[in-house]
């Protein structure tokens, strides 16, 4: 049996950060739905991400998006994010949505396009620097839609020539954070399609080159904790992109559509040791919630990534050894679903309570009146979105 105060004090310890344009209006190509109250900038985005905090106690990172997230000063913003008892975590590049950036980013054919881009992410560092953050997360949509629209291998080595100029400008604790993506907005190749990609890449460039793993960014059917165990063995496990989907890149709440696959994926990272902190596993969340109420919807997915941990760390590992040494197929299996079938709603609440924090955090913003509260001060200004 797992030693109980030791998967107290690991859930106590977790550390999950938020994306500020969760909080912003976001949507598909048919529709974004804008939603009362939505912040107007990214000191009211940091200020939403902070309520989750409060009320979760495991959230006290915010991923920035450059340019969504520009401001004139970005010391001021952390310093606005510290009073909010929160912090500036992994700054995102935004190479896709420049018309410049129609053939691509860093892998435009044209040298001069290639340049804006570096010059992009390079300016992303000077982000780091002014916030202190320590991640710096690259995804491209460079890719694709037609066999021969491009050439693969020249591509490839436009990306290396980027990605090497950037981490050469990164400070000793700064790290790049390299996400993949099977498909979309290209349709037929992408430049960093999948973890082996990235994964190889990471490997050229050098040790603070790893990987983010987005959990919506892969072909239907992987086995997305192999991935998981793999780069946490090699060291390359750099941060997660947390979400759930049903069919494609749907962006929906974490282990909304597959809790299984969460709980399977946080076994992984408990085994692997991920959870530790000096792992440098960043654990984040990667959503949009088109036509649900944002803040409500991040400390549920919060809740769900606390639940599939505690969940992870329930698995009787001595005995899972064990049976997995003598062969015993069924009773192997068996460690993990018993783990998995356990309630771990009522030890969070404990925990929580312990804390000082109510044990139904969703319940307790309802009851807050905070999200009457911004709806009723944000009116006028341009709310929030991906400006797509
Ligand atoms: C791309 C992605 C990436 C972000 C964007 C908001 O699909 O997952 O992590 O830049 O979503
Ligand atoms: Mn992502």
């Amino acid at each position: 049996m797992q030693d109980i105060e030791a998967v107290r004090a690991a859930l106590r310890a977790q550390r999950i950060e938020t994306p500020s344009w969760a909080y912003g209006n976001s949507g598909t190509r048919f529709k974004v739905f804008a939603q009362e109250g939505v912040p107007r900038d990214p000191y009211e985005k940091i200020a939403d991400a902070a309520r989750v905090h409060a009320l979760t106690g495991v959230a006290p990172l915010v991923s920035l998006h450059i340019p969504w997230d520009r401001v004139d000063d970005y010391a001021h913003l952390a310093a606005h994010a510290h009073d909010h008892g929160v912090r500036i975590g992994a700054i995102n590049a935004n190479v896709f949505q420049d018309d410049a950036y129609r053939l691509g980013s860093v892998t435009n054919p044209d040298a001069r396009v290639r340049r804006k881009a570096v010059h992009h992410l390079l300016a992303c560092v000077d982000v780091l620097d002014a916030t202190g953050s320590r991640d710096l997360k690259l995804w491209f949509a460079d890719g694709t839609n037609y066999p021969g629209q491009g050439d693969i291998a020249t591509r490839q080595a436009y990306l290396a020539e980027a990605l090497a100029e950037v981490y050469a400008r990164l400070s000793a604790d700064q790290r790049i954070l390299l996400e993949y993506k099977l498909f979309e907005p290209a349709f037929y190749m992408t430049d960093v399609p999948d973890w082996g990609t990235a994964y190889a890449h990471g490997l050229e460039l050098g040790p603070r080159a790893v990987v983010c793993v987005d959990t919506g960014h892969h072909a239907p059917g992987t086995n997305i904790e192999f991935i998981v165990a793999f780069l946490l063995s090699r060291g390359r496990l750099g941060a997660f992109d947390f979400n759930s989907r049903f069919y494609a890149d749907d962006d929906l709440m974490v282990g909304a559509a597959d809790p299984f696959q969460l709980f399977r994926i946080m076994h992984e990272v408990v085994r692997g040791g991920g959870l530790d902190p000096a792992a440098g596993v960043n654990f984040m969340l990667d959503q949009c919630h088109n036509i649900e109420p944002k803040i409500p919807a991040q400390i549920r997915s919060v809740a769900n990534v606390q639940e599939a941990t505690a969940k992870a760390l329930l698995v009787d590992a001595e005995e899972l050894a064990a049976a997995q040494q003598a062969g015993d197929v069924l009773a192997a299996n068996a460690v993990l679903m018993d783990a998995y079938a356990t309630d771990v709603r009522p030890l969070l609440r404990e925990l929580r309570e312990e804390q000082g924090l109510a044990p139904d955090p969703v319940a307790a913003y309802h009851a807050s009146g905070y999200a009457e509260r911004i709806r009723a001060e944000r009116v006028g200004g341009t709310q929030a979105g991906w400006g797509a």
